[in-house]
């Protein structure tokens, strides 16, 4: 049985815990945009898991009590503040982890596999206590009282979900503004597609942009990142500066690029010339229900810019979206184009997965790379 979000918000905020921040997760649809509402609740979404269990830090800190959701392909970005931070200082978190992967569920994607068969072995070597969300109301008022005693002894606690157990999973729907962006993530790839030399190198991120990517233009000289959010442009940039004779096309998305940030800065200061690092700016994690991210109120291209991107723009036209592009081809990068785009998706977008695992993407890339360019191969 299914918990309604209403009534887990309401009951945290009933036990006294009153920030809430995290990184969403599909098994998480609503439950952002209703803590965003919940009152006396101060909900913060954060760029990274790692930065919004340091913010929980923080208010517990100054006498609140804080919880943070977050999958579980974000334990690893928390393991270093959690452990030589909060534990070290005793300073309690409640976490609501969502489990993907997990040995007894149907089969998930496979960047979940071994974080699946892990996450609760983590957290038993980590010494931190958990349990596994049975579905119901009192399930919950148990795992709050644990959690409210591990409080007292400054040590966190971790309820762990699994897929719909939270009732109200409808998408969020996003304001006006957001929906108004003319161009759909499909039509940028497709308009960039169709400008670059056949030989570029394009390297995708998670969720719905590789699966776009795939939709519109697949090919061995793609790379589908489906795990690793946030590492995209670090993984393109390796490649731009040890493939200099290849150009070189990140495809990322606002919430990817937050994650990981100061990847922008060792691009600025590596300077590969020939990568171009797009980013599809929805202002939220589409691929995960429509959760708003921060990228509305931070200016991407003005970060990339100052740390050192030759070039880089913000479009929000297809003409505009075409003079930028051609203007990269032409000319030295790094170059860092922000497209705004709108949430539409076309109806059962396929999946990467279906035709590659990503070990057969990794090799079939790796070989049309070598194939193509002058380097010599090194197969592994
Ligand atoms: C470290 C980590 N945290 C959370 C997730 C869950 N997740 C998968 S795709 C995604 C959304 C990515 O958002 P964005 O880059 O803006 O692309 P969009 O889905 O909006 O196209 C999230 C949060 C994940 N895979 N890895």
């Amino acid at each position: 049985m299914p918990i309604q979000t209403n009534v887990l918000l309401s009951k945290l905020r009933t036990a006294g815990y009153s920030l809430f921040s995290g990184v969403p997760c599909s098994h998480f649809a609503d439950l952002f945009d209703k803590a965003a509402r919940e009152p006396g609740l101060l909900a913060i979404p954060a760029a990274n898991e790692g930065s919004a269990v340091a913010l929980a830090a923080g208010a517990v800190l100054s006498g609140r009590r804080a919880v943070v959701a977050l999958q579980n392909s974000g334990f690893g970005n928390i393991i270093n503040p959690l452990t030589s931070l909060l534990m070290v200082s005793e300073i309690p978190v409640l976490l609501l982890l969502s489990v993907r992967g997990h040995p007894d569920e149907p089969a998930d994607e496979p960047q979940h596999t071994i974080m699946g068969a892990k996450t609760m072995a983590l957290l038993d070597l980590l010494s931190i206590e958990w349990c596994d969300f049975d579905g119901t109301d009192t399930g919950v008022d148990r795992a709050i009282a644990r959690s409210d005693e591990l409080f007292r002894k400054g040590a966190p606690f971790a309820l762990l979900f699994r897929s719909d157990q939270l009732a109200s999973c409808n998408a969020v729907k996003p304001p006006p503004s957001m929906i108004d962006y003319g161009l759909s993530v499909g039509e940028v790839i497709d308009s960039i597609c169709k400008q670059i030399a056949s030989d570029t190198l394009i390297i995708s991120t998670s969720g719905f942009i590789s699966r776009e990517l795939f939709r519109v233009w697949d090919r061995p000289l793609n790379l589908y990142i489906q795990g690793s959010l946030g590492h995209c442009s670090a993984v393109a940039a390796g490649v731009a500066l040890t493939a200099p004779a290849r150009t070189v096309l990140a495809l990322d998305g606002d919430g990817s690029v937050l994650m990981h940030m100061g990847a922008l800065s060792t691009i600025g200061y590596a300077s590969p010339n020939n990568l171009i690092h797009v980013v599809l700016d929805n202002e939220g994690y589409v691929s995960t229900g429509g959760q708003l991210s921060t990228s509305r109120t931070s200016s991407l291209n003005a970060v990339a810019s100052a740390c050192g991107y030759r070039t880089a723009a913000l479009c929000k036209r297809s003409d505009h979206l075409i003079a930028v592009t051609q203007q990269c081809l032409r000319t030295s990068g790094p170059h860092f184009i922000v497209c705004k785009v709108n949430r539409q998706h076309p109806p059962r977008l396929p999946r990467v997965t279906s035709r590659y695992s990503p070990l057969q993407n990794k090799t079939t890339f790796q070989q049309a790379l070598h194939n193509g360019g002058s380097e010599p191969a090194q197969a592994w």
